[in-house]
């Protein structure tokens, strides 16, 4: 159904892309310059690497069917947060919560969704903080705003959630088995926090040492 949605409405689709790729170009930059900004004044970085993803063709058929959307252009652009992701990893779990604030405090950010899962871990043991913004992109004729979804995490963090992604396509296991290996990615998750904390504690001691 989607496939052939999208053979009648190819131009419009491929519009609709092209305006998140932008966006997604921009939130980027804006984290460049952020940590530009800070290495200026602290000496050192708080990104450790930007990833950003456009979703498939495929995962977008699969969420509209899962969510139970309808299948259209309209529908991507009105139902679909994460169109455009932007994964950023930073260094201590501070950096995240401070880039986040610096990034909602520029007049041309506007926040739509704010999801702490380091707060709130998911029962997985996933950790991140997502924030679903929207960004203005500038065309030849007009201003648009397009949604973006952002992930920040430490490197500890993305550490897990990359192996946990992997590990979990040979999740075909008997309940019993696949209970044990969910508690087990859970309290690896712990051992990753716990990781973030203690170099964050580092950091601040070190940082105190300086003053
Ligand atoms: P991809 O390939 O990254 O796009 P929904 O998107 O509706 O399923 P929701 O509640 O809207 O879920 O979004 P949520 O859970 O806040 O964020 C979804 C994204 O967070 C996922 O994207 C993952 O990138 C990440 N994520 C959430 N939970 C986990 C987890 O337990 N393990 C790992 N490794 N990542 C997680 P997608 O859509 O799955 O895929």
């Amino acid at each position: 159904e989607f496939a052939a949605m999208l053979e009648r409405n190819f131009a419009p689709y491929r519009r609709l892309m092209t305006y998140y790729e932008c966006a997604m170009m921009e939130v980027e930059t804006k984290f460049r310059v952020l940590d530009a900004e800070f290495g200026l004044q602290h000496d050192r970085n708080p990104i450790e690497s930007i990833k950003s993803r456009l979703k498939s063709t495929d995962s977008l058929a699969k969420k509209l069917a899962r969510k139970g959307f309808p299948m259209s252009v309209d529908s991507i652009e009105q139902n679909i947060y994460d169109v455009a992701g932007v994964r950023v990893v930073c260094t201590f779990p501070e950096d995240m919560f401070s880039l986040a604030e610096s990034l909602l405090s520029q007049d041309d950010v506007r926040l739509i969704e704010r999801r702490d899962y380091v707060a709130s871990p998911k029962p997985s043991g996933y950790r991140s903080l997502h924030l679903i913004i929207e960004v203005p992109i500038f065309l030849e004729r007009e201003k648009r705003s397009v949604k973006v979804e952002v992930q920040l995490r430490t490197i500890s963090m993305n550490f897990w959630a990359s192996l946990e992604h992997q590990l979990r396509y040979k999740k075909d296991l008997p309940d019993e088995e696949a209970a044990a290996v969910a508690a087990e990615l859970a309290d690896l998750a712990e051992t990753a926090a716990d990781l973030d904390r203690r170099m964050q504690a580092l950091r601040n001691y070190l940082d105190d040492g300086e003053e």
